[in-house]
């Protein structure tokens, strides 16, 4: 089975929480790609790190902020002419379609679990808050890779609006419009590169590519790049989530981290 066909019958099969956690909808054994051998490093984790902050406090985050890198950053005019639309192009979802007829003014992204202050943030509360706007190399594990500038609130100011993380806290687990979640430790979490987008090379985050707000988390590959993102849970454990491995791709066989 090529690895094309893999994701794209993740995609065509009705991932429900039930089918997930009953194992039937598994595809199993999925062969591994570009990413774990050309990108695949665990992350340096330092006795200590986690769960040092009682809300985010600047030292905390210079703590996990500290050693790491940035990615490489472009010129605009490397931006790629014709980005691709991968995978789900268009969520087969009553709530997101009705959501997308009214251009997204009653879009909401909570924000709960081991947070200090659980909020519910709307597409114009984001747009008020610290915007990154980073023009980089989106490369899929399937062999393509385009270039694109994204601009968007950071993770960290997002969780920092509901009042910072618990001591608890170790996962953020988000949630997306169309049966897709992904799980992020918490280095990814309040990386600087890591941004809730909804601009894309200066417009809205076209449809196809997420609308209206998709991750970025730039030293990962692209299947931990999750378009239309429904909700976020800060989670101490990612038991019951789906399969339990902390994501829909690595309960299909990818690696949890997926990143450089
Ligand atoms: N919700 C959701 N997120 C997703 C996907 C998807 O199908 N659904 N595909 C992933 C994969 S494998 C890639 S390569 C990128 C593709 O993003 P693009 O459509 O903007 O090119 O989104 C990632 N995030
Ligand atoms: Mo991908």
């Amino acid at each position: 089975m090529s690895t094309k066909k893999t994701l794209q019958n993740i995609n065509e099969i009705k991932l429900t929480r039930r089918q997930l956690m009953s194992g039937s909808g598994a595809l199993g054994g999925l062969l591994l790609t570009g990413c774990d051998t050309q990108f695949y490093k665990p992350p340096v984790i330092r006795e200590g790190f986690m769960g040092v902050a009682d809300v985010m406090t600047m030292a905390s985050q210079r703590m996990l902020l500290s050693n790491q890198q940035l990615v490489q950053e472009h010129d605009a005019s490397e931006i790629t002419k014709n980005f691709p639309v991968w995978n789900q192009s268009n969520p087969d979802d009553e709530e997101y379609q009705r959501l997308r007829a009214g251009n997204y003014a009653d879009w909401r992204l909570p924000i709960t679990g081991l947070v200090n202050n659980p909020v519910s943030l709307s597409l114009e509360d984001l747009k008020r808050m610290p915007r990154r706007t980073q023009t980089t190399m989106h490369i899929c594990e399937q062999g393509w890779s385009a270039i694109a500038q994204w601009t968007g609130a950071p993770l960290m100011s997002v969780l920092e609006a509901a009042g910072g993380i618990t001591t608890e806290a170790k996962y953020i687990m988000i949630d997306a419009y169309g049966g897709w979640y992904e799980g992020y430790d918490m280095f990814d979490a309040v990386h600087p590169q890591t941004i809730l987008a909804y601009g894309m090379n200066g417009k809205d985050v076209p449809l196809g590519n997420g609308a209206p707000v998709r991750l970025r988390v730039e030293r990962h590959c692209g299947y931990k790049q999750l378009k239309f993102i429904k909700s976020i849970q800060v989670v101490s454990s990612v038991e019951g989530f789906g399969r339990g491995t902390g994501g829909l791709n690595s309960d299909f066989g990818f690696h949890w981290y997926a990143g450089a």
